[in-house]
């Protein structure tokens, strides 16, 4: 098919999402911890206290990512780990945890891109007050210094934040997700602090030695209930500057979007002298996690947002319900790189995948022919966006492991491996032969 040369083909994870071993070696509890805790937060109470049991079985999932044949593997650091309370000193049993993770993954041939945040805030942080709190900015960017300080010499690519959206809507504005707080719009500061922190943690990772630095969105293409209502457009309209501009638009352009149509606080008490400049601090890449596209009408009159969501219903949807619409990421590819034309750094695919209800056959196999469909339609969309010109670096599968989905506990299965929680086994999937034939670049 020839991928650019020097093309990223990888698989991504999470911290809380496999490592388990919550109170080890100096961890300190995260607001996962705390909100997974909590009755009633978690589907069945499910928690990561144990999840894939990684923080252990970590030499094997190494093994497991050598014979797939991948070349960088995405993870996170659990800051909880590197700083129990989320300021001071590091925990250097913490770190040792990812030196080795780190070394293992360099022997076998696999290029460690670490996420600094994937939503596992220290919770004393959190007591005071989390990303409502500017100082949480202040640091996270320590965090950034100590992190690189350990491992960028060796680390190749460094992810800031996962999808800061989804902790501001669904952490802090609707508290689906920890810290379960339900602000609403009153939540919009947490975009700011963690954008200001994204901007802080840029200058901390390069000053520790770190190479090639950007953070991750979460995007989905925003599609009008019906496209002949000026209501459902500008429903359309204002969910796509939140979701789609918000923490994209400050970090490419120094500006936020227009924000006026979403109806929250005037963020402007919040923005400090310089803060925009130091957002957009250059970026060595734009991190895409694509899932699926959202359908908006106009809400009812009175409600608390200037959208409502509604099911799409026309396309095949996941084990989550979400449409299958590979056509929905090409174009979220090409409106990116219409939106920020030179602007745009080069991309990552930091994660694309979807789960099912897999189970092992009697005779040992996962048969998991949804998923191979799902990541063939969305490989050849973003081999489309290529051919175009875009300029794409790498692809990321999610997951390499069934993990723990939040809200969702072990219940959605999105890994190209499949995981049995009773025994921990490990059972390949057929998508996971499937990926590995595909980016096993033939012998010439
Ligand atoms: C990613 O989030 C995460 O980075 C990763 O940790 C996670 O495991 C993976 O996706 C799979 O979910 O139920 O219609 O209200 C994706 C962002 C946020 C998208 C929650 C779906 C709920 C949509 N997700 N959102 S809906």
């Amino acid at each position: 098919m020839g991928f650019p040369e020097g093309f990223r083909w990888g698989v991504a994870t999470a911290a809380y999402q496999v490592e388990g071993a919550v109170h080890e070696d100096g961890r300190g509890p995260s607001t996962w911890d705390v909100f997974a805790h909590t009755p009633g937060r978690v589907r069945d109470g499910h928690t990561g206290d144990v999840a894939c049991d990684h923080y252990h079985r970590w030499p094997e999932d190494v093994a497991l990512m050598k014979e797939l044949g991948v070349n960088s593997y995405r993870f996170s650091l659990a800051w909880p780990r590197v700083q129990p309370s989320g300021s001071g000193a590091a925990n250097p049993r913490g770190l040792d945890f990812y030196d080795r993770l780190v070394d293992a993954l360099l022997a076998a041939g696999i290029e460690p891109a670490v996420t600094l945040y994937h939503w596992d805030l220290p919770q004393p942080l959190e007591d005071a007050g989390g990303w409502m709190n500017r100082d949480t900015a202040y640091r996270f960017a320590e965090y950034a210094y100590r992190a690189a300080d350990r491992l960028a010499d060796r680390v190749g690519m460094w992810i800031t934040l996962n999808e800061p959206v989804v902790v501001t809507a669904y952490g802090y504005a609707f508290g689906v997700y920890a810290p379960g707080r339900t602000l609403m719009l009153d939540a919009l500061p947490t975009a700011h602090h963690q954008l200001l922190g994204h901007g802080l943690a840029v200058t901390a990772l390069r000053g520790g030695g770190a190479r090639r630095v950007g953070l991750t969105n979460h995007y989905s293409p925003a599609w009008p209930a019906d496209p002949e209502s000026a209501a459902d457009r500008d429903a359309a309209l204002a969910f796509d500057a939140f979701m789609n501009r918000m923490f994209t638009d400050p970090v490419l352009t120094g500006a936020y979007p227009d924000l006026t149509a979403l109806g929250g606080p005037d963020l402007a008490p919040y923005v400090h002298d310089l803060d925009m400049s130091v957002i957009a601090s250059p970026i060595d890449f734009l991190g895409v996690n694509y899932y699926q596209p959202t359908r908006l009408q106009a809400p009812p009159a009175g409600g608390p947002l200037p959208f409502d969501m509604v099911d799409i219903t026309e396309y095949p949807v996941t084990g989550m319900g979400w449409p299958i619409v590979p056509d929905a990421f090409l174009s979220l590819l090409r409106t990116l790189r219409a939106r920020y034309s030179n602007g745009l750094p080069p991309l990552y695919v930091t994660e694309n995948g979807c789960s099912f209800p897999d189970e092992v056959a009697p005779d040992g196999t996962v048969d998991d022919t949804a998923r191979i469909e799902f990541l063939d339609a969305h490989i050849a969309a973003m081999r489309t966006a290529i051919d175009d010109g875009i300029d794409i670096r790498g692809y990321y599968a999610w997951s390499l492991l069934d993990n723990f989905e939040w809200a969702e506990g072990y219940h959605p299965r999105f890994g190209l491996v499949h995981v049995d929680y009773e025994t921990q086994k490990r059972t390949p999937k057929r998508s996971y032969a499937w990926y590995r034939d595909l980016i096993t670049v033939p012998p010439k």
